[in-house]
């Protein structure tokens, strides 16, 4: 599955979104293994139910996440170059960052959160504006940055945070040209603060995606849901359930949606007809996992020099700290 840079929430699409959103499920089913792209998964019930998601006890990755950032928030801020300003990549309402712009400590402390929900972005100006002055961006990552980054004062560095292992969500390769574009982006001296999972027991994976209350299939199905709400689709959701596989050759969770019996599905906005067989899937993400090397390996590979890194012991989460070289 090719990933690019996210579209992350959007509760009412544009009619050009319409339309990309019909090519893009259009193109994805004709494949020889169907395949929908995983920021399809983020409509307004989507992000509810992942946020339902990071609570689950089996999902310890926000846990281990937002830990890291707040036991370790002193460690990373004497580590970052002054002044600095904070861009962050994918911020929602910008909870996790609070401990590390706390830190910070520093008078006027500028705070760019970049995210397509404006949403999420009005509540987390709303909850940070006593810490940082909040410069809110409702763009795509490299739009956000390059608004950003015109804002750089004299002498001043920019820290990156992309946290949560959204990362993750990319194919390895997709992953590194995203790296090497961030690179590009910023200047000598910058940092980037950037968290992912790591691999763990199998078991304990598999169960992160596809817990016993079934929050996380209704993730899933609800990309069904929004075919049939936006693009005028007939899919039957107790026709498809969810499955979550390790992959271990690629080192990822993925997440299926199993036809359970032969059915057909008719999109209008797409003018689609569309046929599955009992037990076909329809793949809907890519959750890549990583080694600690590995981390280390991306940084010197896109142009970064690790400065720190810290590991939860719990849940086996990192979070990396990048000098742009
Ligand atoms: C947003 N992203 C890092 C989550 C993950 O773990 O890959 C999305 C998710 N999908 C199922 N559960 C959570």
């Amino acid at each position: 599955m090719s990933t690019q840079v996210f579209d992350w929430s959007t509760t009412k699409l544009s009619s050009d979104a319409v339309r990309q959103f019909a090519c893009d499920v259009r193109a994805g089913l004709a494949k020889p293994q169907k395949e929908l792209h995983s920021k399809y998964l983020y409509d307004e019930l989507g992000s509810s139910l992942f946020e339902a998601i990071t609570h689950l006890p089996e999902y310890g990755l926000t846990r281990a996440d937002e830990g890291l950032l707040r036991r370790h928030a002193a460690d990373i801020a004497s580590l970052l170059p002054s002044p600095v300003a904070v861009i962050e990549l994918g911020s929602g309402v910008g909870q996790k960052t609070r401990h590390l712009l706390q830190a910070i400590r520093e008078p006027g402390l500028r705070y760019y959160p970049i995210d397509v929900s404006a949403d999420a972005l009005a509540r987390c100006e709303r909850d940070l504006s006593g810490i940082a002055e909040v410069h809110p961006l409702v763009q795509s990552y490299l739009d956000g940055m390059a608004r950003a980054t015109a804002e750089r004062l004299p002498a001043e560095s920019f820290l990156v945070m992309f946290l949560g292992s959204t990362i993750g969500n990319f194919e390895r390769k997709c992953a590194v040209t995203f790296l090497n574009d961030l690179h590009r982006a910023l200047l000598p001296g910058d940092m980037l603060l950037i968290g992912a999972d790591l691999v763990k027991e199998r078991d304990r994976m598999l169960v992160a995606y596809d817990d016993p209350t079934g929050v996380t299939g209704a993730f899933n199905l609800n990309l069904l849901g929004r075919i049939n709400r936006e693009l005028g689709g007939d899919f039957q959701l107790r026709g498809f359930e969810h499955q979550a596989l390790w992959n271990e050759d690629q080192r990822r969770i993925e997440m299926h949606l199993r036809s359970r019996c032969n059915q057909t599905a008719f999109i209008a906005e797409a003018d689609l007809t569309v046929a599955f067989r009992a037990g076909e899937t329809i793949w809907t993400e890519s959750s890549h996992k990583f080694q600690l090397d590995e981390l280390d390996g991306m940084a010197k590979q896109t142009g970064f020099q690790v400065a720190g890194q810290w590991v939860d012991r719990d849940w086996p989460f990192a979070e990396n700290l990048w000098t742009v070289i």
